[in-house]
């Protein structure tokens, strides 16, 4: 394996159009928001990674602004002028600074891009490699697609009826207090079959369990985060009071948080955002967790642009995760996105992984160019 020496990282934030915003209980963003790294290296190739974020701290503590502060004032100053052989050495050096997940990821992605394309391989066979013997891509991921909270029963109907009809076969509704049981109930007699979620984003407390129950008449292939995102414990009290499996996002920030769960019943399936766990190297850690407990394990998203999503296509595509991923085609988020050529949707809901070395596409300079000025003129935090 060559090794890589960081000479420089560029930070490149960027606000882009959405396609299709996405409402849930904590609000929704005018635009997607984001910061891309661009690691530049001695040997002449460029890694790249995306600190995935939103504009406000909804989702995550992290925004565009504090992940700039933290990158370049602490952890881009212990990367720069050293020499990678694997991602764990940055990984390691990063550690020293607490918390700070979503841009340490960014910031290990570049490193891991960087690394496959100097060897010439793609990120996903990179993956592989730290992997049991066996764990290599299917070539593709199955995906989903997550839909935000409309006006109406009717107006979610003619979303989903769309969705369906180009080809997703995994349905994720958004729900929030008052817009839950009735709300599941309204969608399931208009489109009995559906494989169809919810997610909750964190929006109840365990004083809703009588009314979570409720759920359990609509067929339901999980109900994601239903309490708040820093709770194991009382996930671990709903959980078999339910017939419906509870899928864990945000209480989920690293491989001993999913040991707890796992241990106490919290969950019986596992959304796995590699950004929230702070990067790849934990991620392995956790797919590794899954596997050895059988643990229903799939990849989510936060409408990252290209760079994040080819990543995360990459990584969905191993053996071990076995749900469809919230991972859908370029045209449901960004037209057009800063990476080319776009993720498209392909038979029986699934994305191919892109052939080519580290994640497989490639940032578009003039579409990164007026995604700055976007940010600069949408930015509210400046003057
Ligand atoms: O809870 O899974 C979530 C997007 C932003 C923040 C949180 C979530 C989401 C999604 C979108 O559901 C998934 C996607 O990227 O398509
Ligand atoms: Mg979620």
């Amino acid at each position: 394996m060559k090794s890589i020496t960081i000479q420089d990282i560029k930070l490149h934030t960027i606000a882009l159009p959405f396609v299709e915003p996405l409402k849930t209980s904590f609000g929704n963003d005018p635009v997607k928001a984001t910061v891309l790294v661009e690691i530049i290296t001695a040997e002449g190739v460029s890694g790249w990674g995306e600190i995935t974020v939103e504009v406000a701290p909804g989702y995550a503590a992290e925004t565009p602004v504090t992940s700039e502060h933290i990158a370049k004032n602490f952890l881009m100053p212990k990367l720069v002028g050293k020499t990678f052989n694997h991602p764990q050495e940055a990984q390691a050096l990063m550690k020293k600074v607490r918390g700070h997940h979503h841009t340490k990821f960014g910031l290990e992605t570049g490193i891991w891009d960087a690394l496959a394309k100097v060897n010439e391989m793609r990120l996903v066979d990179l993956f592989s490699s730290y992997l049991p013997e066996g764990n290599t891509t299917k070539g593709y991921a199955s995906v989903g697609v997550s839909i935000g909270i409309q006006k109406t029963i009717e107006d979610t109907v003619k979303v989903i009826q769309k969705r369906y009809d180009q080809g997703y076969r995994r349905i994720k509704l958004k729900i929030q207090p008052g817009w839950d049981v009735e709300f599941a109930r309204g969608i399931r007699a208009a489109l009995p079959d559906i494989v169809m979620m919810l997610d909750a984003n964190s929006a109840y407390t365990l004083k809703d369990a009588e009314h979570l129950k409720q759920l359990d008449a609509f067929n339901l292939l999980m109900i994601e985060q239903p309490l708040a995102d820093d709770d194991i414990y009382e996930h671990s009290k709903l959980q078999p009071m339910l017939k419906t499996p509870i899928c864990l996002d945000e209480s989920i920030k690293s491989p001993s948080d999913l040991k707890l769960a796992i241990e106490l019943g919290a969950l019986r399936i596992l959304n796995l955002k590699p950004v929230r766990v702070g990067g790849y190297v934990d991620s392995l850690e956790i797919y590794k967790i899954c596997v050895e407990n059988k643990l229903p394990l799939w990849i989510g998203g936060m409408m990252e642009t290209g760079v994040g999503r080819a990543a995360n296509v990459a990584f969905a595509s191993l053996p071990g995760v076995t749900l469809p991923s919230d991972i859908s085609a370029t045209d449901r988020y960004y037209n057009p996105d800063v990476t080319e050529p776009p993720f498209v949707l392909g038979k029986n809901s699934t994305i191919a992984v892109p052939e080519a070395a580290g994640i497989g596409v490639d940032v578009q300079p003039d579409r990164l160019a007026s995604g700055k000025q976007l940010w600069s003129e949408v930015n509210p935090y400046v003057d």
